[in-house]
């Protein structure tokens, strides 16, 4: 059985969920730690350097998704392994992949990515049991009492196959209408079984894996807008009623027309009020450079700021392997250089890069990146550290801007001069008297907020002079 040779290879069998709590003790006191160090001047704390490492520390995963066709590729293979600590299978585990006809389980493409994932200790994230799209075309010919027989029969056979093994299953997949009708979207279960075939989904799922997170998963759902208020009128109806629903993942895939929302970490809130877990489950943001690095670093930042959004998953690994290549939206360029996003991404979740590592080039060419940590928080504020660092040509100045949440106030700002927009919570911070950086080298400034330990500043993208 997979499941028990996998158990094995990871050790003493210990279920994804007891490792996931064993991290979250860990992360307790590894944070107090760190809060302690920083702030003794001068005082240097080990920080992780991969982001699932850094992540952990934060008591989150960090994912990725991943295809089984690429895990012959020993640059695809070394990444996924230094870096995550969580798995997606991109499309092993959808309902084609899976009963391409009916009573038909073929396992061994997603059996792949599951033994590869658990047998060095990482989680798996189950993507996805009844979904409208890469669904068989015998499913979509089925009568409703048929229909509903084939759909309980094939979240049971496949959670029954990694039962205890998959930390979160999305149970259901985008079944909402994009635009502002809140409405379901057209599919076979919504024609022929009505509203009722998401509940019965979620019902199914928890008898066929109770150790299972069972989630919603949509997309254009990141900020509050008509589909996301329809999807958290769902929510909160089944958890009035005893629907079981644990978790609610943001697919968040964003690009120019779909920027990430100014309300995102709002929205992730609102549905963590609801007393469900959320996560973000395939993320991927079009762009370059330190516009996409710095939308990156919000999106971690909104996330840590949401004590129940559990963890990210980051929709591939290189560009070149993305389902939307040309738009480069991952946070590994084709060759499996870090980019300025992977850095971001890092600095958020409290890490540091490694400068002695030659696969890690930091941001290319002129201009500067700015990451933020929160040095030191208290009941009503904090102290907030952005560090500037040179890309591989000197400058001489540079400029950030750094945004509060209301009601929160700066109280002083030092190794920086700030500037201010007329509703007083957009502060443009300049250099006071560090403007001038060797390539490579880091200054920072500091401020004190009142009016709220949380949520943290957005840091904006650094620009060099
Ligand atoms: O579209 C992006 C994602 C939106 N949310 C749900 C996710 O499951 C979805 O993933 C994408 C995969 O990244 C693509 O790789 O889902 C697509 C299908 O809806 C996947 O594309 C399909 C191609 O359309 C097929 O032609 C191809 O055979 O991938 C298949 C396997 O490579």
């Amino acid at each position: 059985m997979v499941r028990k040779r996998a158990r094995t290879k990871a050790g003493g069998g210990t279920p994804a969920h007891g490792r996931l709590r064993a991290a979250l003790g860990a992360t307790t006191t590894a944070l107090l730690t760190v809060t302690a160090l920083a702030a003794l001047p001068q005082t240097t704390a080990h920080a992780a350097d991969t982001l699932g490492a850094a992540a952990a520390e934060k008591g989150r995963y960090f994912g990725a998704a991943v295809a089984a066709n690429r895990l012959g590729e020993a640059p695809y293979v070394e990444t996924l392994d230094r870096e995550f600590n969580s798995v997606t299978a991109e499309n092993e585990m959808k309902w084609d992949a899976l009963e391409p006809r009916r009573g038909t389980f073929l396992f061994s493409r997603a059996d792949q990515i599951f033994d590869h994932a658990r047998s060095r200790g990482m989680d798996v994230r189950g993507h996805t049991l009844v979904w409208h799209s890469q669904l068989p075309s015998w499913v979509s010919g089925l009568g409703t009492t048929e229909l509903r027989s084939a759909m309980n029969n094939h979240i049971t056979q496949v959670m029954t196959h990694y039962k205890g093994e998959i930390h979160s299953w999305d149970v259901v997949n985008e079944a909402f209408q994009d635009g502002g009708s809140g409405a379901r979207r057209n599919s076979p279960f919504q024609s022929k079984l009505g509203n009722g075939f998401i509940e019965e989904a979620f019902r199914t799922a928890r008898a066929a894996d109770p150790a299972a997170k069972l989630c919603y998963n949509d997309y254009n759902t990141d900020g509050v807008n008509a589909k996301s208020n329809a999807v958290y009128d769902m929510v909160k109806d089944f958890t009035s009623r005893g629907v079981p629903i644990d978790c609610v993942g943001f697919q968040s895939h964003f690009n120019s027309n779909s920027p990430v929302p100014s309300d995102y970490r709002a929205n992730l809130q609102r549905f963590a009020d609801l007393g469900v877990d959320v996560q973000i489950t395939e993320l991927d943001i079009e762009g370059s450079g330190q516009a996409q690095a710095t939308d990156y670093g919000n999106v971690v930042r909104a996330c840590l700021a949401v004590t129940r959004c559990t963890g990210i998953t980051v929709w591939g690994i290189p560009d070149k392997y993305s389902w939307r290549p040309s738009g480069t939206p991952l946070l590994f360029d084709n060759d499996y250089a870090k980019k300025p996003a992977y850095d971001a991404v890092l600095g958020a979740l409290g890490g540091t890069t490694d400068p002695d590592d030659p696969d890690d080039p930091g941001t290319p060419g002129a201009g500067c990146t700015a990451t933020y940590t929160t040095a030191e928080q208290w009941g009503s504020g904090y102290n907030g550290r952005v560090t500037i660092t040179a890309g591989s040509s000197p400058i001489t100045g540079w400029s950030v801007d750094v945004t509060m949440t209301s009601p929160q106030k700066v109280l002083s700002v030092w190794n920086g001069s700030p500037t201010w927009d007329s509703g007083g919570n957009v502060m443009t911070v300049r250099p006071s008297w560090n403007g001038s950086l060797a390539a490579g080298a880091s200054t920072g400034f500091g401020f004190t907020v009142s009016g709220g330990a949380s949520p943290p500043p957005q840091v904006g993208a650094c620009t060099a002079s």
